[in-house]
């Protein structure tokens, strides 16, 4: 048997195990990724394994403290490592930029807005984010969010909201905060778009690294299911998140420091330069340092290596290290 791409499989059914997460938004973006595949291998039989991460599971602590990369990763990597899945389909933002030896990251969906979207209580419905009231309780618990709109709006409060995207919308709802802080393609992909009451300005607040593409990832040099992904990855995507991810290695972020980042191209996705804005800021807001560099899209790694050296120069080191120490004191 021979695949349109030319590859031979051998006789028989073909399975694919698909390990994901089992949250709305994750089985959401697993079933895209398996009517994907069906539609371009309509003899494959697929097959989704749902469970708990860590991070799904651990919800009374503040995601900064618990502060272990690969929090809602790592149990899917260990169904492919004892080959009970083929793929694991993540949110790119929450797969961390190293992997666990025998898997790769192998490939890269087309990415959604990768905004991030404020929505608001309704009693706040006329207001926007500049507008909020004194000490207004912003639900977030990401640090890059924190930081940044701290810089910007140094009147609002911040507090720690944990669980998936519609407990959170239940609490903002229920009175807990004034506003929260979700990604704009998490809420679309809900059906939940139009809780998005403003999207927020990149030149207030940058996203994160990935933000609103999926990342499938695999075990290293597994051919067959390497090719029957391919038509999963969206190059103009893979290229700008290539950028980011290599910006935020370079920087050793785990996936809990506020740096942020904005790519895009400067010219038609064919042949333009790739623009790479990045950022990292101190927990209070205070010091924020941000910066821009473009270059050739062909070595997309280049571009964040290069990024994130300029801000190691102009002084992310020192801000970084204070973070770990206060986010993490054992380590
Ligand atoms: C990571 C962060 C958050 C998630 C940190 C960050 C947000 C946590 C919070 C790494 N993973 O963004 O600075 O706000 O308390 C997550 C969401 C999505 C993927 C939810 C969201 C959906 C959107 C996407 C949680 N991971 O950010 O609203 O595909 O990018």
């Amino acid at each position: 048997m021979t695949s349109p791409t030319g590859v031979v499989f051998p006789p028989g059914p073909r399975t694919l195990r698909i390990a994901s997460r089992r949250s709305q938004l994750a089985m959401v973006q697993t079933h895209w990724v398996r009517d994907e595949l069906r539609g371009a291998h309509p003899d494959l039989s697929i097959s989704i394994e749902a469970m708990a991460t860590q991070g799904d599971k651990i919800l009374d602590v503040a995601l900064a403290k618990i502060g272990d990369k690969g929090l809602f990763t790592k149990e899917l990597e260990a169904q492919m490592l004892v080959d009970r899945a083929d793929i694991a389909v993540h949110s790119l933002k929450d797969l961390p930029t190293n992997l666990p030896e025998g898997l790769m990251l192998g490939c890269i969906t087309e990415r959604e807005d990768p905004a991030d979207a404020l929505v608001v209580h309704a009693k706040h419905k006329d207001k926007t984010l500049a507008t909020l009231p004194e000490a207004a309780v912003v639900g977030t618990s990401s640090l890059r969010r924190l930081a940044q709109l701290r810089h910007h709006y140094p009147h609002l409060e911040f507090k720690d909201v944990r669980g998936n995207v519609i407990t959170r919308l239940e609490k903002l709802d229920s009175g807990d905060y004034d506003c929260l802080i979700l990604a704009a393609a998490g809420l679309g992909r809900l059906g939940l778009a139009d809780r998005i009451h403003e999207l927020i300005d990149p030149a207030i607040s940058l996203h994160a690294v990935g933000q609103g593409a999926l990342g499938i990832e695999c075990r290293e040099g597994d051919a067959s299911v390497l090719e029957l992904i391919q038509v999963l990855e969206h190059r103009p995507t893979a290229l700008r998140c290539r950028a980011e991810r290599a910006f935020l290695r370079e920087l050793e972020g785990g996936c809990q420091v506020p740096i942020g980042v904005n790519t895009r191209f400067s010219a038609p996705e064919a042949g333009g330069d790739l623009v790479l804005t990045g950022m990292v800021a101190s927990l209070d807001g205070q010091r924020l340092i941000r910066d821009q560099v473009s270059g050739p899209q062909e070595d997309p790694e280049a571009l964040g290596i290069t990024l994130a050296r300029r801000l190691r120069e102009q002084g992310a080191g020192p801000i970084l290290e204070e973070i770990f120490a206060t986010v993490r004191p054992e380590a």
